[in-house]
């Protein structure tokens, strides 16, 4: 192996939440097998490895209930620590899920004192996100939903929900603030089921807002792949949709509970043409991991599997590339009709009285033969899963 320097760098905007390679590998079933990390300690190890930077939840950085001069303590640790590192936060968001108050959610609980405390939870990370330069305040609603149908009015909630967007919307104008939100699906865990369950109900619900322009996406891979959906198809129609603010990579293998496994360590087809996707696209915002470093992992395991991380998304990138490059890959291509796909279907200026004057197209139209005619898919196929392996 090359050395750390050569093997990760900061221009790959690689970056990672302070909970992920902090998470004390505390489950439902069984206690934490880790101590606590320091969010300073976090820092410095990630940038060694040549992470881009870190992003965080209020309570990550500064925990629940403290006073205010604790608050501007843990603050300045953390702002020494990325003037000593060079790291940078392209992103925060709000713990609104731990404490027993967000129960039944927070903007959309059924309690409007817990609604109006969730706002100003978000409010006051937001001054704090801005101050530390971040561009994307993601908002993962993991306690708004229900166990019982019975339980809320999911259209009085998803008002509610409308609300608070519009609400923090019109605070970070007001303010001048240049950040943007990023909704986070999940379809479920911890909550039954959990409002705006994918990337497809998120985005519907964005068109509905106020500052729709403020409001995108942070798809996750093992949220969308949680329920059998094919996350690359997700991306594409966020990209599309020109929605795609952020994006949260890890590993999930099928439908089963969140696993945030390693990037690449769940379904790795899918993440080979995931990071095709991303990098022909464009797509130059961070490569956030949200990962869990699994509960038999001691912290050299942690920093191990952070690594990890980047370097899946390195080999990944560099066979995407090489696929892209190879002459046959392009000739399977074009006989798999690919480039054929951005043709219009109608003529430039044709009209629906042109197209039915066009007996080719209708009378004539040999439907068997085209029928009948191979695809050449699998062979396409075949030849990505090889430069996947390294065998081309
Ligand atoms: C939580 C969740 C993640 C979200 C984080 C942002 S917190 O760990 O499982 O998917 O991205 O709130
Ligand atoms: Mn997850
Ligand atoms: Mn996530």
């Amino acid at each position: 192996m090359t050395s750390k320097a050569a093997a990760h760098s900061p221009v790959d905007k690689f970056t990672f939440g302070l909970w992920t390679v902090g998470w004390q590998a505390r489950d439902p079933f069984g206690d934490a097998t880790r101590p606590p990390l320091d969010p300073v300690e976090i820092v410095q190890r990630l940038a060694e490895l040549g992470a881009y930077g870190v992003t965080f939840h209020d309570d990550d950085l500064i925990p629940f209930g403290s006073d205010d001069a604790a608050r501007q303590q843990h603050i300045a640790r953390f702002r020494k620590a990325l003037a000593a590192t060079g790291m940078k936060v392209p992103m925060a968001t709000t713990n609104l899920f731990t404490h027993p108050v967000f129960k039944d959610g927070a903007f959309t609980s059924n309690d409007r004192a817990v609604r109006r405390f969730a706002l100003r939870k978000v409010m006051r990370n937001l001054d704090l996100a801005v101050e530390l330069g971040a561009e994307t305040y993601v908002c993962w609603g993991g306690r708004e939903g229900t166990e019982y149908d019975c339980s809320k009015d999911v259209r009085v909630a998803l008002d509610r929900l409308r609300e608070a967007f519009n609400v923090l919307g019109t605070y970070c104008k007001d303010r001048g603030y240049r950040i943007r939100f990023a909704i986070e699906p999940k379809p479920n865990e911890p909550r039954g089921d959990i409002l705006l369950p994918t990337i497809g109900h998120a985005l519907a619900f964005i068109d509905t807002l106020e500052h729709k322009e403020l409001v995108g996406l942070n798809p996750e891979v093992g949220h969308e792949q949680m329920a059998g959906l094919n996350f690359v198809h997700g991306i594409a129609q966020a990209l599309w949709h020109k929605k795609l603010f952020h994006i949260d990579l890890n590993g999930q293998r099928g439908i089963k509970y969140d696993q945030d496994l390693v990037f690449g360590h769940g379904d790795l087809v899918s993440a080979f043409f995931l990071v095709d996707l991303l990098e022909s696209a464009g797509y130059d915002g961070p490569r956030h991991f949200d990962y869990k470093p699994s509960r038999t992992e001691d912290f050299e395991g942690v920093w191990a599997s952070a690594a990890a991380n980047m370097r899946m998304y390195r080999l990944l990138r560099d066979r995407a590339a090489k696929f892209q490059k190879d002459p046959e890959v392009v000739a399977a291509k074009r006989a798999a009709r690919l480039p054929d796909l951005a043709q219009t279907t109608l003529a430039p200026g044709e009209t629906c009285a042109d197209l039915l004057r066009d007996r080719s197209a209708f009378e004539t139209f040999d439907a068997n033969a085209h029928g009948s005619r191979g695809c050449g898919f699998v062979r396409l196929h075949q030849l990505a899963l090889e430069h996947l392996l390294g065998a081309r």
